[in-house]
């Protein structure tokens, strides 16, 4: 029995529509480079902070803090050819997290992992940007990923502090010394581990363990030239000062 004219051309439609509806769930796939990275198993811990570790060959796992307001880390540098597994949580409301010129899109909510995963094919600076609202300084939340050629090893930059520069600022030594050479209070602490101090006594002392904590300890024993003495009197224990020196040492360049 011959097939009607009309049923022939119903059935190329459905053929061809089931065709159409594949080649296009193989171009969201692979064409738009959508690539969904593994779930987290159940029981995960959230983790505290940001971290960029660097896996075989060029592949990176990246776990972003995101707080108000700002990305952590800040500034990262991949060569080209990099895949980015990128994790994102939040330390206080919900924040976006988008990668211009990439499919990576985020919503980051306080109290999960979100996840996502990114190869830079090609060299530039791709900025990172919150699609969420969330207050004032909104606006200014950004950071951005570098895409080099020929880069050796990944760089960051904007990642938490080591335990001595959290010391000094939970004990409100930076409320009066800077880290960055800007001028406070008191002396800034940038360059200055071993270098002279001049004392308003006539005496110079080199800013050592010896005169660190004697420093700290007794502050109000020796007072810096061209200081006012108003440093208070702050208790820290003998393994925090060797925290706080450690942090001093990097602080010089
Ligand atoms: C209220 C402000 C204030 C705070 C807080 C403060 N300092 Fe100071 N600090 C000063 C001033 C002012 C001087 C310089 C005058 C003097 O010697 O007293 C100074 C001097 C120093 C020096 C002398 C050497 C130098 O050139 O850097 C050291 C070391 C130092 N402070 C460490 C600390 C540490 C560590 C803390 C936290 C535990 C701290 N300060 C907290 C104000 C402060
Ligand atoms: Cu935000």
């Amino acid at each position: 029995m011959a097939i009607n004219v009309l049923e022939k051309r119903a059935l190329k439609g459905a053929v061809g529509f089931v065709l159409l509806s594949l080649a296009l769930v193989a171009f969201a796939t692979w064409g738009l480079g959508i690539n969904v990275a593994n779930c987290i198993p159940l029981g995960t811990k959230p983790y505290e902070e940001a971290s960029v570790v660097k896996h075989s060959g060029n592949f990176y796992e990246v776990h972003y803090v995101t707080r108000m307001w700002a990305f952590e880390p800040s500034v990262l540098r991949v060569p080209t050819g990099s895949t980015l597994d990128i994790s994102a949580i939040s330390k206080d409301v919900q924040h976006g997290l988008e990668i211009a010129g990439t499919n990576l899109n985020l919503m980051v909510v306080p109290g999960a992992i979100a996840n996502g995963r990114v190869t830079f094919n090609k060299p530039g600076v791709y900025s990172m940007v919150c699609h969420e609202y969330c207050g004032k300084g909104h606006q200014g939340m950004a950071a951005r990923i570098e895409v080099v050629d020929g880069l050796a090893d990944f760089a960051v930059e904007g990642l938490p502090s080591s335990p001595g520069m959290k010391l000094l600022d939970a004990k409100g030594c930076l409320a009066c010394h800077s880290t960055d050479g800007t001028a406070g209070v008191g002396p800034t602490f940038q360059n200055a581990w071993g270098q002279p101090v001049h004392l308003t006594n006539g005496t110079t002392r080199t800013l050592d363990a010896d005169f660190f904590s004697a420093k700290v300890l007794h502050p109000n024993d020796t007072t810096v030239d061209g200081f006012a003495p108003m440093m208070p009197e702050i208790q820290v224990t003998p393994a925090e000062l060797k925290q706080m020196e450690e942090y001093l040492k990097e602080l010089k360049k």
